[in-house]
């Protein structure tokens, strides 16, 4: 009896070195989830304990929220003239009213494939949500990359397009990522190329303690090996 419990003590606590470590290298994707409000965001990818910064566009800046963003521009509510009249679609829940339209908020607005957001710092966790796009079947990409501009991941949406173009929100969608490197770059692309990608709700946390589960299973396996040891003795 005790030889195996000395054999699965050692087991054990060769999993506590290479496990957790495995883990932590991990980039998990979250998404696509429909999403018309903040209180649509998917859970195990944020904590609650970490500051968190959300961009909606709504105050027609993003300087204050620690990210660049190639191509595009803010489109502003139907009540400003021209081209953003009918196209705007932002989260359903920015113009204060879930309607199934987000045609009286803001977004983000580029004529063309894919759209790249960078952190001024590397992100532990960050999303955005897609809210319109190519008309064109085509499939949505969400890639991360580390500081050196290296994948991390790619998370294949779908299409996610409803084939309207006028704020409408039920094919809105999260899509995030969770990695222990450090998301430096978020790009968001249509596969198939495309004219046009809309975002909203860009969203990121910073702190290195935001994935307590790796935490969590080093602690769990400790405890087992320490039992197991212990249980060895007597
Ligand atoms: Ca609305
Ligand atoms: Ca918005
Ligand atoms: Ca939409
Ligand atoms: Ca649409």
């Amino acid at each position: 009896m005790k030889t195996h419990f000395c054999r699965l003590a050692r087991v054990l606590f060769v999993l506590t070195i290479i496990l957790p470590s495995s883990i932590q290298a991990a980039t998990l994707g979250f998404g696509p989830t429909p999403y018309l409000s903040s209180a649509d965001r998917p859970a195990g990818i944020f904590c609650e304990s970490c500051p968190f910064v959300l961009e909606n566009f709504e105050d027609e800046t993003y300087a204050d929220s620690g990210i660049a963003i190639s191509g595009g521009r803010i489109l502003k509510p139907f009540s400003v003239s021209g081209l953003d009249n009918f196209v705007t679609d932002s989260v359903d829940a920015d113009d204060g009213t879930i309607d199934g339209s987000g045609n009286a908020g803001h977004s983000w607005f580029f004529a063309g494939s894919s759209v790249t957001i960078t952190f001024d710092n590397p992100a532990k966790a960050a999303g955005l949500v897609w809210t319109d796009g190519d008309m064109a079947s085509t499939n949505v990409i969400l890639s991360a990359y580390d500081s050196d501009l290296n994948l991390l991941l790619s998370l294949d949406a779908g299409d996610l397009a409803d084939d309207f173009y006028t704020g409408e929100t039920a094919e809105d969608s999260f899509l995030g990522m969770l990695s222990d490197t450090g998301i430096a770059q978020l790009t968001i692309a249509n596969t198939g190329g495309g004219s046009g990608i809309e975002i909203d709700h860009i969203q990121y946390q910073t702190c290195p303690e935001c994935i307590p589960e790796p935490g969590t299973l080093v602690l769990a396996c400790l405890a087992l090996v320490t039992c197991l040891t212990w249980l060895r003795r007597v």
